[in-house]
């Protein structure tokens, strides 16, 4: 993505994801905004966007994190809602592992209560070490954990994969988690 539109996208981020309000402008029940209107509440309240730079972030967005519909009318985020949307993704079967990239100051706290959504609507896990590894950067000195998502998925839990591969549970106990790189059975505990 070109860096003039990192911050253009930074708001499409906040207001698809977590503040629609902050530019008077309302989700649907999925998350969709209607993009022409979406265009003018931002152009009024200061943050001037064009059709074509939406366009081009949709696009060129490193992480896919936004999506057009089939008509190309309305637009949403694919994943990290702190509001409440029903993104209506099907359950999917997980792999056996996934990853969870978090601080390494989160790990007490994950001990205890297991990953936590937080604020989102879901846990965000990885396919691979590496992406983990990102995002938990993101917190502080990273420590990227194994998820036994196949033996949790077994157990009851919902998984879902959004359309940019980020996969979504709603809770990860701890005992589905080990510190990845510290051998099997390497538990948090
Ligand atoms: C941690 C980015 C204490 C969790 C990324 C994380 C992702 C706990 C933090 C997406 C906990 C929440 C989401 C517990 C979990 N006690 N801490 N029991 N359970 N945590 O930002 O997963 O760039 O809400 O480990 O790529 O870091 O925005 O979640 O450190 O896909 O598109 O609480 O955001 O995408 O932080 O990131 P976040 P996340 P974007």
């Amino acid at each position: 993505m070109r860096k003039e539109l990192v911050e253009k996208s930074k708001f499409l981020s906040l207001v698809l994801r977590h503040d629609p309000r902050s530019i008077g402008v309302a989700l649907d029940a999925q998350g969709w905004v209607d993009v022409g209107a979406l265009l003018r509440a931002a152009t009024e309240r200061g943050t001037p966007l064009s059709r074509d730079e939406l366009l081009e972030i949709v696009a060129t967005n490193p992480k896919r994190r936004f999506d057009l519909d089939v008509t190309g009318d309305r637009i949403r985020a694919n994943q990290g809602h702190s509001v409440e949307v029903d993104l209506a993704l099907p359950p999917a079967v997980p792999p056996e592992v996934l990853y969870h990239g978090t601080a390494k100051t989160h790990l007490d706290s994950i001990r205890q209560g297991g990953l936590q959504r937080g604020q989102r609507q879901h846990v965000h896990l990885s396919a691979d070490p590496d992406t983990a590894r990102a995002v938990g950067q993101r917190h502080g000195s990273p420590v990227v954990l194994r998820v036994a998502s196949g033996r949790w998925h077994r157990a009851g839990a919902i998984f879902y994969l959004a359309k940019n591969g980020v996969w979504l549970t709603e809770h990860v106990p701890a005992e589905y988690l080990e510190i990845d790189g510290e051998g099997q059975g390497a538990e948090l505990r």
